[in-house]
């Protein structure tokens, strides 16, 4: 809806949607009340609504767009056809689209192969379509870069890919726009629609319009030089309000970080105790926007120095010059057993029955030789911190 507001708002000519409007498998249900009232307010403001089909939706949205045939929406270049039509402004053509729509779940093959559309106009040409840009093969409408820059075409829009991206050096101007809202913890950043200006030349002007109101952040905390717990809130309410005053066109409602502590600590051991706290007694509401926790990763180490404790034939000498092995990336060094016995360890936790749902639905990757090392050090340097302490009283 604010998407709406912001087309009538800024007397905009078209609404184009590049594809995945709606998730095939569950099935549109809760969307297509919203979708439809947004789709009426667009046509009673006179602005037409242009879309493409993306490999979520090739089938969902023809369907759709066949129930709302009394608005002003159409689909560009069904079945995998391309097609084109003008954008009018004040009853004269302005820009031509040129769009093509997945026809299956699966296109493997490059679909500006098969753009071939004859303009007998000079109006400037956006290409509207979704798949993905810059590979070279793939399930998903894999697009060469380079087939973009051809005569006549003035832009391309392309959906797809969650989180937006324009890359600064093609010409014509290639724009992902990215869902208006993140759909997980990892698509951080600003997510929103955006809008074009375009005259005879082409596209004269590209802005992100951020109308999100939910982001996810990664939040780094440096530990380094604190000697206590309290010093975290202060720096983290100040990164927060940073990245909150930065979205302020945004209204943003809810802001969810991932908190990262880092650095060498007195207080190394104490953190990693107090994870679950902080993640509890960190968030507040701030100016409007909440502030949550998705979790807390503790990536400091205890200010041991390793050449110092590795002197000498003592336990805590032995782990120290493993762990310096391992932060020197001398693999090959470490004993074979030791790693062995790891990874099987990794490997069973992996094949646990908690866990067959995820493995099933490919959300887990079976732990490889780099996770095994990396929960090596973790736990080596946790042993080596405990030893030594236990050593001092
Ligand atoms: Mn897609």
């Amino acid at each position: 809806m604010q998407l709406v507001e912001k087309a009538i708002g800024r007397n905009a000519e078209a609404v184009i949607l590049a594809g995945d409007i709606i998730d095939r498998r569950n099935r549109l249900i809760e969307a297509f009340g919203d979708f439809e009232a947004g789709v009426k307010e667009l046509t009673r403001a006179g602005i037409p609504v242009y879309a493409t089909s993306g490999n979520h939706d090739f089938d969902v949205l023809p369907d759709l767009l066949t129930s709302l045939s009394d608005y002003d929406i159409s689909l560009l270049g069904e079945n995998g056809e391309w097609e084109t039509v003008q954008v009018y402004r004040d009853g004269a053509p302005v820009v031509r689209l040129a769009g093509w729509s997945f026809p299956d779940q699966h296109v493997n093959y490059d679909p500006l192969e098969k753009l071939d559309l004859k303009f007998t106009d000079e109006l400037p040409v956006i290409g509207v379509l979704h798949g993905d840009v810059g590979r070279a093969n793939g399930r998903y409408a894999p697009i060469t870069s380079s087939k973009m820059e051809r005569p006549g075409y003035d832009g391309w829009l392309v959906g797809h890919i969650h989180n937006s991206d324009l890359p600064s050096d093609s010409d014509p101007v290639v724009l992902i726009p990215g869902t208006p809202q993140p759909l997980d913890p990892t698509e951080r950043g600003l997510h929103g629609p955006w809008a074009l200006t375009i005259d005879e030349g082409g596209v004269t002007q590209l802005e992100r319009l951020p109308v999100a109101n939910l982001r996810y952040e990664k939040v780094t905390v440096d530990a380094g030089e604190m000697n206590g717990l309290e010093g975290i809130p202060k720096i983290f309410y100040a990164k927060t309000e940073e990245i909150i005053k930065n979205s302020v066109h945004s209204e943003l409602k809810l802001l969810v970080v991932t908190l990262e502590l880092t650095g060498r600590t007195d207080i190394y051991g104490d953190l990693e105790g107090a994870k679950e706290q902080l993640a509890e007694d960190l968030p507040r509401e701030s100016g409007g926007t909440g502030v949550t926790v998705a979790s807390v990763i503790n990536r400091t180490l205890p200010p041991i120095d390793l050449e110092e404790v590795a002197r000498g034939n003592s336990p805590p000498a032995v782990l120290a010059e493993l762990l310096l092995k391992l932060e020197r990336g001398q693999e090959n060094q470490i004993p074979e057993e030791l790693l062995q016995k790891s990874q099987e360890a990794l490997t069973e936790t992996y094949y646990a029955n908690a866990y067959r749902v995820l493995r099933t639905q490919g959300e887990l990757s079976p732990p490889g030789k780099e996770t095994a090392l990396e929960i090596l050090e973790r736990q080596g340097w946790k042993i080596l911190d405990c030893l030594l302490s236990q050593g001092k009283t």
